[in-house]
């Protein structure tokens, strides 16, 4: 089997960092008798070096204030270095890659979220990717209410969770026509459900889709 890029994407709160370690080790028990390819786990902002540092200054709140077009560019650095550096490669090896949000991200927090031009941020992200799509998107969704007060939780919230309201649900438009628009590549998943019955689609919708023979 080749490699696989497998983007976990949604409005905050909707559970990726939580399924993608479910769905690790339920890869990981699942070839344990055969060939067992590498499985990665990486995110964006922040799955390189640089991408680490770009995420402390995308992320934190305070100091001066990122204009909107200076966002997306981080955005898009941040994702050439990680196409670059880390998802290519393991691709090459046959790794099977969990991602915390991908090139969907941007078309729903940059072009939706903030109204930057939508045909702008597809070239953006065909500069930064060179073409690269993942192999199968799951789409967290989940009520932006919901998710939001699942992060709150969490105590200290960064820059983009204390967006307002608003920007959440244009962010959360922008994910349902995405998805409506890529039917083969982005399947919504509904994340309001308790973690096991997300757990169980995820791998449901993996097993039909992307590990049909293995
Ligand atoms: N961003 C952007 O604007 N443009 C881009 O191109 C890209 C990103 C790539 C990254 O932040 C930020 O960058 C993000 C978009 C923007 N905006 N913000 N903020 P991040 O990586 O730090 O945060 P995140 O991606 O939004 O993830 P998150 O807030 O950590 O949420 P999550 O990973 O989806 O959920 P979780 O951590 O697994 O769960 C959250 C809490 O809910 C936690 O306490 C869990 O125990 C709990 N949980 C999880 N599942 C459940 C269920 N099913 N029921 C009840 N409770 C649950």
């Amino acid at each position: 089997m080749g490699g696989k890029l497998i983007v976990f994407e949604g409005v905050e709160g909707g559970g990726k960092t939580t399924q993608i370690e479910r769905s690790r080790l339920w890869l990981l028990s699942r070839f344990h008798s055969g060939n067992i390819p590498r499985i990665i786990v990486t995110r964006e902002p922040g799955g390189t070096q640089l991408g680490k540092g770009l995420r402390r200054l995308l992320l934190e709140s305070g100091g001066e204030n990122i204009c909107d077009r200076a966002e997306l560019l981080l955005y898009a650095a941040d994702r050439a270095q990680h196409v670059e550096n880390l998802i290519k490669p393991e691709l090459a090896k046959g790794s099977i890659i969990l991602c915390d949000r991908f090139t969907d991200s941007t078309i729903a927090y940059q072009g939706y979220g903030r109204g930057l031009n939508l045909n702008l941020i597809n070239q953006l992200n065909e500069i930064a990717t060179g073409g690269l799509q993942s192999d199968l998107t799951l789409w967290l969704d989940i009520d932006v209410e919901v998710g939001l007060s699942r992060v709150k939780s969490r105590g200290i919230r960064d820059r983009i969770e204390q967006a307002d309201l608003e920007f959440h649900r244009r962010v959360k438009q922008g994910f349902t026509e995405l998805a409506a628009a890529n039917r083969q590549r982005i399947f919504r998943v509904d994340a309001n459900r308790n973690e096991s019955e997300v757990t169980q689609e995820i791998q449901d919708i993996l097993t039909q889709n992307l590990f049909v023979n293995c």
